[in-house]
């Protein structure tokens, strides 16, 4: 298919209680290459519908947490084998619906189905723990149990794999599920739902409701709704979980990250840019894990951003579906105007524009929601360190550098935000890589790879004010999605 071959708009869809809802007002999803191109469509939920979601997530609670673990396992692999099967059409998709490449797109519908496999295989691991008992004839046992419906609530731009790393955990510990994505990418959740109900999934135990933003906050209100999974800003995640702590219900929320990449004196500097190039712009830099601060020690401070810009020059901008373009547009004008405004604010305070020069597009797109890759050198003083390229998430392809003279002031800057998700820090002296693990504040550390990247089996979140709850993904998961009873357990016959 050639990259401007428009195709009929899919149809988008909200499932309850086990049906696929046919009326409501009108949802629309488009491609962010060319605005007026509409993806997919459909009816739209009510607030009414969250209630009906909810009332069917828990009428189904009972019966699906009574479910052995293996068999909501199964559904998981079952569901994860179709993603596989349609995992080109998915990905192409995801591509048109949010701006991410081609090759981004298919590589994360299958990264939601390694996600569901993993939680798939959830029966074949411990479920809990053994204590010894300082009295005899006694065990103590910590047990687990799902925590009942969990509202799941989350971003555009991973429309398939975070909803699948939020969901996978929920279902397979015996939790139901109502779940609002956000609605510029209503069609990958459509395509998640269908996995899962082709899978086998029972009627009621994953709701979907496509709509807008009152959809989520009222999921939040719910009285009905046990806990709360968040990925998204920093701005609506503290409001979602002081709504969930006034309610006194648990909340998971992902949030910001203002991620830096340090790069040493001993740095292979070919790698480090190369990373650099790949945390700060892959995906149009909308990744919670992006790059989006560097700090490079002033001894190779030219030599790696002469490289940098070599890099940049090569890297092509244009239709996401096209094989040969390594990075699209950002997800809607809205968010374009805003990280425009936020270069220009930078540019007005002293940065200087070291890459982001006017884009040469191809005439199939349009240049709305297009922004170039940016690289904004902060002035050599203590104010840079206010500057809003170096403090606020633009949530696009900018990337905010300082030189710092040495090691130690390298980490003092890394450390100098109130987020801590991300980092990756570039030499080949692993002392220096002891000295990060120690001293960096965040959730994730990289040693000579990207900020961005999660495993399915390994805690993913945030240092600092980057989330809230446990945190997400492999065994930190369960900590979430379940409640632990602690059994003292003696056998019933005295003596
Ligand atoms: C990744 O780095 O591949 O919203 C995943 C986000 C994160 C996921 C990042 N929760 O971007």
């Amino acid at each position: 298919m050639s990259p401007t071959m428009t195709t009929t708009p899919a149809l988008l869809r909200s499932l309850i209680d086990g049906r696929w809802e046919e009326s409501g007002g009108e949802l629309v999803s488009t491609n962010p290459a060319r605005p007026d191109e509409v993806v997919a469509q459909g009816p739209r939920a009510s607030l009414e519908d969250v209630s009906r979601a909810v009332e069917a997530a828990r009428r189904a609670a009972p019966s699906w947490s009574h479910t052995p673990v293996h068999e909501r396992g199964a559904v998981l692999v079952r569901a994860a084998g179709h993603l596989e099967a349609d995992a080109d059409t998915l990905g192409r998709e995801l591509s048109r619906e949010e701006g991410k490449t081609l090759a981004e797109g298919r590589g994360e519908v299958l990264r939601a189905a390694q996600i569901l496999r993993y939680y798939g295989s959830e029966g074949d691991r411990s479920a809990g723990e053994l204590f010894h008992s300082p009295r005899p004839g006694e065990r103590i046992l910590v047990t687990r149990k799902p925590v009942g419906v969990v509202g799941v609530i989350t971003p555009f731009n991973f429309p398939i794999a975070i909803p699948a790393w939020k969901i996978a955990p929920a279902l397979v510990y015996g939790n139901t599920v109502v779940w609002k994505p956000a609605n510029t990418v209503p069609l990958l959740a459509t395509r998640l739902a269908e996995a899962l109900v082709e899978a086998g999934l029972p009627d009621g135990v994953l709701n979907l409701l496509q709509g807008t933003g009152e959809l989520g906050g009222a999921i939040v209100d719910h009285p009905g709704i046990d806990a709360i999974t968040f990925t998204g800003s920093t701005a609506v995640g503290r409001e979602v979980a002081s709504t969930a702590a006034l309610r006194g219900v648990p909340v998971q929320a992902e949030m910001g990250g203002k991620n830096a990449a340090v790069v040493l004196a001993d740095a292979d500097l070919d790698l480090a840019s190369e990373q650099v190039l790949f945390g700060a712009f892959r995906s149009t830099g909308q990744k919670c894990t992006a790059t989006s601060r560097l700090i490079v020690v002033d001894e190779v401070a030219d030599a790696f951003m002469e490289r940098l810009i070599a890099r940049l020059d090569a890297w092509i901008v244009g239709d996401p579906t096209d094989e040969n373009v390594h990075m699209g547009p950002v997800v809607g004008p809205q968010q374009a105007a805003r990280i425009r405004a936020g270069i220009g604010a930078s540019v007005d305070r002293g940065a200087r524009l070291a890459y982001g020069t006017d884009l040469d597009l191809p005439p199939t797109v349009d240049p709305t929601c297009f922004i170039a890759p940016t690289v904004l050198e902060l002035p050599d003083e203590p104010a840079a360190g206010a500057d809003p390229a170096w403090r606020e998430e633009f949530f696009g392809p900018v990337l905010a550098v300082r030189r710092a003279r040495n090691t130690g002031e390298a980490v003092d800057f890394a450390n100098d935000s109130e987020f801590g998700l991300s980092a990756s820090i570039f030499t080949q002296d692993v002392s220096y890589a002891l000295d990060a693990m120690e001293q960096l504040k965040v959730g994730i550390l990289h040693v000579n790879s990207e900020s961005a990247g999660a495993d399915p089996h390994v805690p993913f979140g945030g240092a600092k004010k980057s989330g809230l709850g446990p945190k997400e993904q492999g065994t930190a998961a369960r900590e979430f999605f379940t409640s632990t009873t602690t059994v003292y357990l003696r056998g019933g016959r005295r003596g």
